[in-house]
């Protein structure tokens, strides 16, 4: 069994470089002969609520998924913390594409199977994070019922739009700073490897791939098992490949 995982892309409009890196990662024939394709969070920069604005805008992006799921491709998006209450979004474009076999698109907030005796857990990566009380506080008030209702039904495009050019000016800085220095990372990699061992404890697996953290590392825990995180897309340019269970990070371009 072949799989292969992007998170973190950060597209922000339709012909920037994440949306390139992101289109040919979709493209590529190594891809697309895996048996399952993960899309673990961020891919957008900013994608909340089921805007149908959003199949224009990233049109290319659409079409990719499009001719991916009617040659039968398989793709599991996990929501990060820059796209989500994007369900119903999914949902309309079913709709529309109802020749789609939906079942073929599957969304959740994590997933887990076994291969190959192997047992696999992906995510995107903020729930498991340890140290992280004001994020965790923040992410529990926007997914909330109330506030998913008002981003679903009431929330208007365009001030979302205002939000996240907000957020990703923050985020830019936030990212420029993560990679000034490779001393800067050290603490993120190692907070990220103990939120690893600290789920491992709770939930036992073999291979957890996710993201979010933005610094790519393979970690093999001591505990027995393995961490991987492919990073910021847009530094890292690369993948993760995991075959019959062997990990491995490869080059997009
Ligand atoms: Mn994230």
């Amino acid at each position: 069994m072949k799989l292969s995982a992007i998170s973190d892309v950060h597209i922000k409009s339709s012909g920037d470089q994440a949306e390139i890196l992101l289109l040919s990662f979709l493209r590529s024939p190594d891809v697309q002969s895996s048996d399952m394709i993960f899309l673990l969070g961020d891919i957008f920069d900013l994608m909340i609520g089921p805007h149908t604005q959003y199949f224009v805008r990233f049109q290319n992006y659409f079409k990719e998924i499009e001719s991916l799921i009617s040659s039968g491709k398989k793709i599991y998006y996990v929501e990060g913390n820059h796209d989500f209450h994007i369900r119903e979004l999914y949902r309309k474009f079913f709709k529309v594409h109802k020749n789609l076999d939906s079942s073929l698109f599957q969304m959740a907030s994590k997933f887990e199977f076994i291969d190959s005796g192997k047992k696999y857990y992906l995510c995107h990566g903020d729930d498991i994070e340890l140290n992280n009380p004001r994020y965790k506080i923040y992410k529990s008030i926007v997914t909330s019922s109330p506030l998913s209702f008002y981003a679903n039904k009431l929330m208007p495009h365009f001030l979302i739009k205002n939000i996240g050019e907000y957020s990703s000016n923050k985020s830019r800085k936030r990212n420029n700073k993560r990679y000034s220095q490779e001393s800067d990372l050290q603490p993120v990699k190692d907070n990220f490897r103990n939120s690893a061992e600290s789920l491992f404890k709770k939930t036992n697996f073999d291979i957890l791939v996710c993201g979010h953290s933005h610094v790519k590392d393979h970690y093999v825990s001591n505990l027995g098992f393995e961490y991987v995180n492919n990073g910021y897309a847009q530094h890292t340019q690369s993948y993760i490949s995991i075959v019959d269970g062997i990990i491995s990070f490869k080059p997009i371009f």
